[in-house]
């Protein structure tokens, strides 16, 4: 894998004591970022310069006793794909069909963006300027049971607009519009649409 340094200072936030899940002595303010980009659980990191010490924290929303060192978000680039958290993502400004749109993550060796939580729906959303595009999610094998559209677990989260899901059985795929609210759309190949492919860290 290859890796680019585009990781950003938190700013004023401080180094947690807790959630501490690695420490490391003796290293570059750079090899505490790639340290922290590689760790599927890092979430952030510190660096203190003076002591070329650097701690890999799994949180980087906490509260935190006063320290002099800085902390910085693990934000970066992974053969492409813009790290957040566990997972990485890569846009596609290129409208496809869904089955290519599926082909193209899969030849990254990703799947199709599927949001698990309101905070990853509005990341996937800010990762795109396109108007709408496909992500996971197909009710095609049992009307209304909605599953991830390459791995056939079963969706965690739904961000719907209202009326939707209302297309039956002539709508089983999920587009995302520009407010990142979904609408159930058909999945033949006569619709083309960008797309977010993801990769989860591992
Ligand atoms: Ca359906």
């Amino acid at each position: 894998m290859s890796y680019q340094m585009t990781f950003r200072d938190c700013g004023t936030d401080m180094c947690p004591n807790d959630y501490i899940i690695k420490e490391i002595s003796g290293i570059s303010l750079r090899s505490c970022a790639t340290s922290c980009l590689i760790q599927f659980n890092c979430l952030g990191f510190c660096y203190s310069n003076a002591e070329q010490g650097c701690n890999l924290f799994n949180s980087f929303e906490v509260s935190v006793a006063a320290s002099y060192h800085r902390m910085y978000c693990a934000r970066g680039e992974i053969d492409g794909y813009t790290r957040r958290g566990r997972k990485a993502y890569r846009s596609f400004a290129s409208l496809l069909p869904l089955s290519d749109a599926i082909t193209a993550c899969a030849q990254d060796g990703a799947v199709l963006a599927m949001p698990e939580s309101a905070a990853e729906n509005a990341w996937v959303l800010s990762l795109t300027s396109e108007s709408t595009i496909w992500i996971s999610g197909s009710d095609v094998a049992v009307e209304g049971t909605w599953v991830a559209t390459d791995t056939g677990i079963a969706l965690p989260y739904f961000r719907w607009d209202v009326p939707e899901p209302n297309g039956g059985r002539n709508e089983n795929c999920i587009i995302m519009g520009s407010d990142g609210l979904w609408v159930d759309v058909p999945c033949a190949d006569d619709r083309a649409f960008n797309f977010i492919c993801e990769k989860t860290l591992s």
